[in-house]
């Protein structure tokens, strides 16, 4: 398992199927309620098929794409490491691909472009090399570039002799929502003296059981949520709540807040009298993880509530103190401890719509529509309806 959490004891810890999310507990006489996190698998990880011919099975490059020609890089069953065919760069081919020969100044190189998908992957690839010269006047490189072939990350850049092949991976989470290529490219010196790159198997790898995507999620935000009504929440602050807010948010849900806004069900399970008429309806699904749905059906999702109560750990949002807002309305104040921002909603505000009190504006948090029940998270996206933009924060 990578990404393992610190050593604790008297923490909880929940296997959501494609994660560990683990908070509290303390160790060695440290107290580590904040140090909570999410823990990927490696175990777990499944090929997403975003990379198509990853394998080179089909004996030819497509939907690869051929970049540099000096040589032109080939799809061959000599040397392969996996199944019937890999991919090389550089050589001489066909006739000779490693060892001394006719050699050309110049690049092979190919690559496959692609959208990395919320929550970023694992890429996985093989390779293996030879040469005759070393890394002054030949190299064999992998990057990743934009979609310009600009290079953001030089996953390699080396002159070796490696016939046994190597497994490399590469972190995507830096990448999330871009459109990048993975390129592999060997440099020759024209000497005489060759060096080449077999590549196969290539995958990205997301937690199992991750729906295929099929749309960049910037695409998915582009749509600026619609407002036709009028809202004015009235919050009434409380002596801990120091911003005096004084909102006057003119924000537009599409349905009409009333309408929706039925009498709060009396869960016959459930919460306990400390949790505020907010959380009225959340199911307890054990270990101390709650999910919630407001009575309009939009999920508020899953979180658990720390040792101080007024703490929530929002799978999603993070951290957030609340405050009850006891404005009839089962209104909440939080304070938002990863953008230090206070917020009000309310399910008939409705969440997730957010008052701002630091940027005086209606925010709109965007589902993540790749995980029912779940918002943005790593980055959180939000519409920003003072300046009509997408923000992260
Ligand atoms: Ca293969
Ligand atoms: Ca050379």
């Amino acid at each position: 398992m990578t990404d393992a959490p610190n050593a604790r004891w008297i923490h909880t810890a929940v296997w959501t199927g494609s994660e560990m999310i683990i908070w509290g507990g303390t160790f060695g006489g440290t107290d580590l309620f904040r140090d909570a996190g999410r823990y990927c698998a490696q175990f777990t990880q499944c090929d997403s098929g975003l990379i198509v011919n990853g394998g080179f099975e089909t004996g030819s490059f497509s939907p690869w794409v051929i970049d540099d020609t000096n040589n032109p890089p080939v799809v061959t069953n000599i040397n392969p490491i996996d199944g019937n065919y890999s991919a090389f760069a550089g050589g001489d081919p066909p006739a000779n691909l490693c060892d001394t020969g006719s050699e050309p100044g110049g690049d092979s190189s190919f690559y496959q472009q692609f959208t990395v998908p919320a929550g970023g992957g694992t890429l996985s690839f093989w390779y293996s090399t030879c040469t005759k010269d070393v890394v002054e006047f030949d190299w064999q490189d992998a990057y990743i570039t934009d979609s310009s072939g600009t290079i953001l990350q030089t996953i390699f850049h080396q002159c070796t002799n490696s016939p046994g092949p190597i497994n490399q991976v590469v972190d995507m989470t830096p990448y999330v929502g871009q459109t990048v290529r993975l390129k592999f490219l060997v440099h020759q010196d024209g000497f005489g003296d060759l060096t080449g790159m077999w590549v196969d198997d290539v995958e990205l790898l997301v937690p199992c059981g991750t729906p295929s995507p099929t749309a960049t999620p910037t695409a998915t935000f582009t749509s600026t949520p619609t407002a036709t009504a009028t809202h004015t929440p009235s919050p009434t602050p409380t002596a801990t709540f120091t911003p005096t807010p004084t909102p006057t948010a003119t924000h537009t849900p599409t349905a009409t807040p009333t309408a929706t806004r039925t009498p709060t069900p009396t869960p016959s399970a459930t919460p306990t009298p400390t949790h505020p008429a907010f959380f009225s309806g959340e199911v307890a699904l054990g270990n101390g993880v709650y999910y919630l749905q407001f009575p309009n059906g939009t999920p508020f999702g899953y979180y658990s509530y720390l040792t101080d109560p007024r703490w929530i750990y929002h799978f999603d949002m993070g951290y957030e103190y609340w405050f009850d807002a006891n404005d009839g309305h089962s209104g909440i104040y939080f304070y938002d401890n990863a953008s230090t921002h206070f917020f009000y909603t309310s399910p008939s505000f409705p969440f997730p719509y957010l008052y701002d009190f630091t940027l005086n504006t209606v925010l709109y948090y965007f589902p993540d529509t790749n995980r029912p029940g779940h918002y943005t998270t790593n980055p959180r996206y939000f519409y920003n309806f003072a300046t009509g933009q997408i923000i992260t924060m």
